[in-house]
């Protein structure tokens, strides 16, 4: 057969760029950019070659894996690993209780709508309220932000960043993670024409970043402190008469609270802990407020610390302080053709049980992560005993990995989904590998909602899997079936599993463009528009999209207005003065991909990129030259890296990539544990969190560095 052409999303980020792939006789001869996607308009980055990668890596596993009593590995058959899986899951919660078994999910469990949509079936026939997952690492502040101001954790606006004039971005470097919570293929592009209409983009960030750059302002800012900046930027609105949040004002409670609250926090109050001038703070929020179309938006770097829920909810109340909420050019709500929102009803998931050894509430059905290990190692009655993985690599990804690694260790039962054996799955007593990327059908059940214009797209498998090999959902689905029918399962009368087809299909028909015999979706006709079908830019959707009980905003929500007194606390005890201590930060570039992208030599390949990065005073005062081995030393653990001195780096601060750290034995990344580097979250601690919604406090961790006299 002559080279044939295949259309598909790349879903290995939240820009969901529409990708054109040449291939002849199941290969690939070529990735592009699809010039005709609506959406990314041929946009790629270095990242969408690593589908071939991944899909061509010898190290992918393709078959179910046992650990054998030796300690070594076998290969399986499907039916044979999904029954003893069961069946060992069921062991451990006959002998400990339902929820003895715990449950993460790691971030591709989005990306990958097999997952998205057969994980919650058997999660529910597993029972066990022990659940957690990437999202406490990550976003759960937006989530929490979301819940109490619009009633519903998945209501979570975006910055209409192709009709803004100013785009202030506080802990997000979308440059190079190409976005997220905002599904904007080609944002450097969108900036630009930001800037080309008379616009401004002003970053606020420790770290002089590749957006920073390109930005037409920059600020430095202490790791950990924005609740104080975005408090005082409220105060200046309140206090200079620049509260005016238009037609959203009708619909909105709280705004004389709010005011109330905010009272003390003035720009002078903050400029020590944050390290920003008054003046600077003043200009931030005239600047918004004088914006006609004008935009607020903080990512992982403000969800990531102990004021994680506060930053969410005070970025939020900015844009509906100053007129930006649901306007064009501002924050507003993406139209999905899939409804993620579920049914209706006041959202109660939240603090409905407790985690046994901290006592932290849970979110979403969500504990936090940063207690899963202490969860495993703490003896006594609720012990967990056993764990599933999907799509993670928690002993690299959550804080203080090293401990979760010894838990591992010792679990009764671990049994992982995922596609290599890494330094999380090689403690699995079964890892099952999904068919994976170009071998499966695929819909962005999730970004389609936070996209900055609403688009519509599906795709067919590229290459027809493997017949040996089991998509995500039939591994999830064979799984549920064996718990539900217990030892009497019977595959001859299990019945067929749910195709996750079937439920896009039904939720295209039934969702807000309506009916494909009346102009509307459905699968067939994403099939007939292999490009995606384009539906528009964003639209106004508030009060009717509100999921709050009166259907009404309220700025002063109980829950935020008493965590103010933690940052009273915090205010009053001024900026940290500890010895020689750096805050530490993390840091993304553009050819890697969390943990996970390591193995693949077209991405990894180059100068070591996990180095810590000093500015050139906190290099000077150590002693430290240029590439030199240094030890960086925590609470919990100490990493050796060699030294990058940057001025781009806040003085006081230094930064370090996640996701590295490879060396750990018994995994089968060849390529990856060849690499060096060292893993930040072998330095981040697990008792540093937001103690409002959950979330690990990733940033600013307290650490030392010196000269390390030899690799430790
Ligand atoms: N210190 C620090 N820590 C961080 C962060 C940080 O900035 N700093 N970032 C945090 C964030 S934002 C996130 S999202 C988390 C990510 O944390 P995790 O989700 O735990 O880690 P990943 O590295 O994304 O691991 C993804 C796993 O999914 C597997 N995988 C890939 N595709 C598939 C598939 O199709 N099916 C299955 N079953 N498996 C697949 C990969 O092999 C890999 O093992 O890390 C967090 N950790
Ligand atoms: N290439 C690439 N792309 C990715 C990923 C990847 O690993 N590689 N990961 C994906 C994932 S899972 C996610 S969640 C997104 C994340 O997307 P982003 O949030 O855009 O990415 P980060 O680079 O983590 O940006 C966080 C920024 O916060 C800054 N920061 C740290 N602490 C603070 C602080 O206290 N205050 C302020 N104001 N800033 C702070 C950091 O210096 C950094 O520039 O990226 C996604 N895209
Ligand atoms: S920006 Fe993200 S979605 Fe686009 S090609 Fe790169 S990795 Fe894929
Ligand atoms: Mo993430």
């Amino acid at each position: 057969m002559p080279p044939q052409l295949h259309y598909r999303a790349c879903n290995l980020c939240e820009a969901i760029c529409g990708l054109e792939i040449e291939h002849e006789n199941g290969r690939v001869l070529r990735i592009a950019g699809d010039a005709q996607d609506p959406f990314s308009r041929g946009h790629i980055c270095p990242k969408a070659l690593g589908l071939q990668d991944v899909y061509e890596d010898p190290d992918r596993l393709r078959r179910p894996q046992r650990r054998t009593a030796a300690g070594g590995w076998e290969e399986i058959g499907w039916e044979q690993a999904l029954d003893e899986v069961a069946a060992g899951l069921r062991r451990v919660q006959a002998r400990h209780g339902a929820h003895a078994v715990a449950w993460y999910a790691g971030n591709p469990s989005v990306h990958n709508s097999g997952t998205q949509l057969a994980a919650p079936g058997f999660l529910r026939a597993l029972g066990s309220r022990s659940l957690f997952s990437a999202s406490s690492v990550d976003q759960l502040p937006h989530h929490f932000a979301a819940w109490q101001l619009y009633g519903h954790p998945l209501l979570l606006p975006v910055p209409d960043l192709d009709h803004t004039d100013f785009w202030l971005i506080l802990g997000g470097n979308p440059l190079v993670s190409n976005g997220s919570l905002m599904s904007a293929p080609d944002v450097a592009k969108r900036l630009r024409a930001i800037q080309e209409r008379g616009g401004r983009v002003i970053v606020v960030d420790p770290r002089r970043t590749e957006t920073a750059a390109r930005a037409d302002e920059h600020h430095f800012i202490r790791p950990g402190t924005d609740v104080f900046l975005l408090l005082a930027m409220a105060q200046v609105l309140y206090a200079e008469n620049l509260v005016n949040p238009g037609r959203v004002g009708a619909f909105t409670d709280g705004l004389a609270e709010l005011g109330a609250a905010v009272v003390g926090f003035t720009p002078e109050s903050v400029a020590a802990v944050t390290g920003l001038a008054p003046a600077a703070i003043r200009q931030l929020a005239r600047a918004l407020a004088a914006a006609e179309r004008g935009v607020v938006y903080g990512r992982l770097g403000v969800s990531t610390q102990e004021f994680g829920g506060l930053c969410l909810w005070l970025i939020n109340a900015l844009n509906l302080l100053t007129g930006h909420l649901d306007e064009p050019g501002g924050y507003m709500l993406a139209t999905p053709a899939l409804d993620v929102l579920g049914k209706p009803g006041p959202y109660t998931r939240h603090n409905r049980y407790r985690s046994r050894v901290r006592g932290l509430a849970e979110f979403m059905g969500e504990l936090p992560v940063a207690a899963l290990a202490e969860e495993m190692l703490t003896p006594g009655e609720g012990q967990l005993r056993a764990l599933v993985t999907s799509c993670g690599n928690p002993v690299l990804s959550t804080p203080n990995g090293r401990q979760l690694d010894t838990a591992l260790a010792g679990l009764e039962f671990m049994v992982s989904l995922d596609i290599y054996r890494n330094e999380t799955t090689r403690h699995a007593h079964y890892i099952l590998p999904p068919a994976t990327g170009l071998e499966t059908a695929h819909y962005d059940v999730s970004f389609h909602a936070l996209a900055i214009r609403n688009t519509s797209r599906y795709a067919e498998p590229l290459f027809e899997k493997d017949p040996e090999a089991r998509y995500d959902w039939q591994i999830f689905e064979g799984l549920r079936q064996r718990l539900e029918a217990g030892p009497a399962y019977d595959p001859a009368t299990a019945g067929p599993p749910e195709d996750p087809a079937a439920k896009i299909d039904l939720g295209l028909r039934y969702g807000p463009y309506g009916r494909p015999e009346r102009g509307g979706l459905s699968l067939d006709v994403l099939r007939e528009n292999p490009h995606g079908v384009d539906l528009g830019p964003l639209q106004a959707r508030l009060p009717a999209a509100l999921r709050t009980a009166n259907q009404r905003i309220n700025l002063a929500a109980p829950l935020f207005l008493a965590d103010l007194a933690r940052v009273r606390q915090v205010l009053a005890a001024g900026p940290p003065a500890a010895p020689n201590q750096l805050l530490l930060i993390g840091r993304r570039e553009l050819r890697s991909n969390n943990s996970w992208m390591h193995n693949l030599p077209r991405l990894i390949k180059g100068r070591n990129r996990c180095t810590l990065q000093l500015h050139p005073l906190d290099a000077t005062a150590r002693g430290l030259v240029e590439g030199q081995l240094v030890r960086v030393r925590s609470r919990v653990g100490e990493v050796a890296v060699p030294v990058e001195i940057t001025a781009a780096l806040m003085p006081g601060v230094a930064s370090l990539p996640h996701g590295y750290g490879h060396q750990r034995p018994g995994t089968r990344l060849a390529v990856a544990r060849a690499h060096p580097g060292a893993s930040l979250n072998d330095l981040t601690d697990e008792t540093r969190l937001d103690a409002l919604t959950g979330n690990a406090a990733l940033s600013a961790v307290p650490v030392w560095v010196e000269a390390a006299a030899e690799l430790a």
